[in-house]
């Protein structure tokens, strides 16, 4: 199998299908699975070249949800488009993303980065899936609450350089996989933004990095609206383009036109 970074070549942008009635930004949107199916379809359309369905939130706050309520969601939505089209399985639970690879899911998309369910980290092995390991501290619950580093930048690359010797020990090889920083998972804003301006450090681990900042409310207080919860689209276009400046190579986004069109500019830019 080809390596991550040429599968899905900088910049890539990476659709969000969120099945769950509670997510920041567009819960219950698209929890009737046809709604689901098509925005996937035309997020396609759109350029994306991948969708990450999810069938938990993991949003500031949050509880987790049932493996079979987390089936119920997302099984539907993946048999009508898992062969189809490019899915990522965003998922902790080694039943739901071993559902989803048999039904052609191509990435497993962890924001525990394989600490959660000890048998992930076997199915991702056995499926030669791609695997994306993001860092966060604490969990959903409580994460927000008082994050605290030292030294940002330095200690989220520890955090994948761990989870990255993890996942090769365990039989998943490096070039299917890829890094993501995890913004406003136990991070302040100032966090994330000095996460995406030190890039360079994770981008020394060797591997490409995938940036979740669409919408995120970090994008809202940064534009002056301290109680924000989310961001605007344009708000979430520019942190797209400064990421992918940076380095990051997969983008993960709602708003894929707006995306896929300012990021091929920025390419446009940047690449002779
Ligand atoms: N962010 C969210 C969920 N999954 N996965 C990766 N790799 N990186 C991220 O930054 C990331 C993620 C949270 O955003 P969203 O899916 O829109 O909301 P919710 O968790 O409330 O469903």
């Amino acid at each position: 199998m080809i390596a991550i970074e040429e599968r899905f070549p900088a910049p890539a942008v990476m659709g969000i299908v969120n099945v769950t009635p509670d997510s920041f930004s567009d819960g219950g949107v698209h929890l009737d699975p046809d709604a689901a199916v098509a925005t996937a379809r035309r997020m396609v359309a759109d350029g994306a070249v991948l969708v990450d369905v999810g069938g938990e939130s993991t949003r500031p706050g949050s509880d987790g949800v049932s493996v079979d309520e987390e089936l119920r969601r997302v099984v539907p939505v993946l048999e009508q488009i898992a062969g189809e089209l490019p899915v990522s399985i965003d998922t902790t639970k080694a039943a739901v993303a071993r559902r989803a690879l048999e039904l052609g899911a191509v990435i497993v998309n962890d924001v525990t980065a394989l600490r959660a369910d000890p048998e992930l980290v076997g199915v991702v092995a056995d499926a030669d899936a791609y695997l994306c390991l993001m860092h966060m501290q604490g969990a959903p619950r409580t994460m927000q609450d008082a994050p605290r580093y030292a030294d940002v930048a330095a200690e989220v690359a520890a955090f994948l350089e761990e989870r990255l010797a993890f996942a090769v020990a365990q039989g998943v090889p490096e070039e299917r996989i890829c890094l993501d920083p995890g913004i406003g998972f136990g991070k302040t804003a100032a966090h994330n933004f000095e996460l995406v301006r030190r890039l360079d450090v994770l981008l020394a681990l060797g591997r490409p990095i995938l940036i979740g900042f669409s919408r995120k409310r970090s994008l809202g207080r940064i534009a002056g609206d301290l109680e924000a919860t989310t961001g605007s689209v344009a708000a979430s276009v520019a942190a797209a383009v400064a990421c992918y400046e940076r380095g990051a190579s997969i983008l993960r986004v709602h708003d894929v036109r707006e995306h896929v069109e300012a990021l091929a500019v920025a390419r446009a830019v940047l690449v002779p």
